[in-house]
């Protein structure tokens, strides 16, 4: 029986709302395991890694990045406890939090594989770094870290670098990039599919696609799935929705197709806040696509 370890994160340094800390417990609450435990899965909840806290005020930016000790830090840990949990033979699937902990996810994943694959479900491209970053949140830089790109100590968590190539990311659902993450997809010919091509094409194009073209060139591949990605009537509770985004039934699609190609070997879902979530519904729809993605269906 497949194993599945279960990681949450509780990181909101990576940006600047209060809440997405509670993401883990949010999605544990919607009924993670008891959602899982029905497919055939060897499920271990492994509990919260130690995130540092957010103490009163906001601390100023240091080089135009917000928290880097403490990010930095907590994605340490986060990238030992995945790279132990796959070095013991399960699947790490790994709760948000906000999305500057895939630094530490792809980190520790990404060093058991030669051609670590990505597929982005987002509404943004997470390319900034502190220079193009209009934020300074890191949140919005974590595929440009993995990619190398970014503050040296970033860059090198986990003592290497980089973590991943870009022909081997495959970008879903963007629909807000800064000009700096433009010219870093054109430069390094990152394949992206836009809304606009997701409404052109369909998703299930774009996923048999995707599908067609990581299964070649990767060895391993890797859902970074952050749920401002849907639609915000759909996920509402999270901390930077952009209209217009995939919807319900695009999103569960994506998954089964995900499942069907038994090409995944790690996850993360992120960006859950249950602060400004409505009755926790963005945490179960998370707990909704992970069923697909292990292999829920209605048979
Ligand atoms: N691109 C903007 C906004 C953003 C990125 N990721 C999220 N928001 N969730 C930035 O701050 O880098
Ligand atoms: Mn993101
Ligand atoms: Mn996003």
């Amino acid at each position: 029986m497949k194993k599945l370890s279960i990681l949450g994160v509780p990181m909101d340094l990576g940006q600047n709302r209060r809440g997405v800390d509670m993401g883990p417990s949010a999605i544990r609450y919607a009924g993670v395991l008891e959602r899982l435990e029905k497919l055939e899965l060897a499920i271990e909840d492994l509990g919260n890694i130690e995130i540092a806290q957010q103490k009163g005020e906001q601390k100023e930016l240091v080089d135009n990045l917000r928290n880097l000790n403490e990010v930095m830090e907590g994605n340490e840990k986060l990238a030992q406890r995945v790279d132990e949990i796959i070095e013991q033979g399960s699947f790490p699937l790994v709760l948000g939090g906000d999305h500057s902990i895939a630094i530490g996810t792809l980190a520790g994943v990404s060093k058991h594989y030669e051609n670590l694959g990505v597929i982005w479900y987002d509404a943004h491209g997470d390319l900034n770094n502190n220079e193009t970053s209009p934020s300074g949140n890191i949140h919005g830089m974590p595929l440009a870290v993995s990619l190398g790109i970014g503050h040296e100590r970033l860059v090198n968590i986990h003592g290497y670098q980089p973590k991943i190539k870009p022909e081997n990311i495959v970008i879903i659902g963007a629909r807000s990039l800064d000009a700096g993450e433009r010219e870093l997809i054109k430069e390094k010919g990152i394949k992206v599919y836009t809304m606009h091509e997701v409404d052109r094409m369909g998703m299930s194009a774009v996923m048999q696609e995707t599908i067609d073209y990581l299964k070649e060139r990767t060895d391993g591949l890797h859902l970074s799935l952050d749920l401002d990605g849907l639609d915000p009537d759909t996920a509402p509770g999270v901390g930077t929705p952009v209209m217009g985004g995939l919807s319900y039934r695009e999103s569960h699609l994506a998954m089964e197709m995900l499942h069907e190609s038994g090409l995944i070997t790690s996850a993360e879902f992120v960006e859950v806040n249950p602060i400004l979530d409505e009755k926790n519904r963005t945490a179960s729809v998370a707990v909704g696509l992970m069923g697909s993605l292990f292999g829920e269906k209605l048979k």
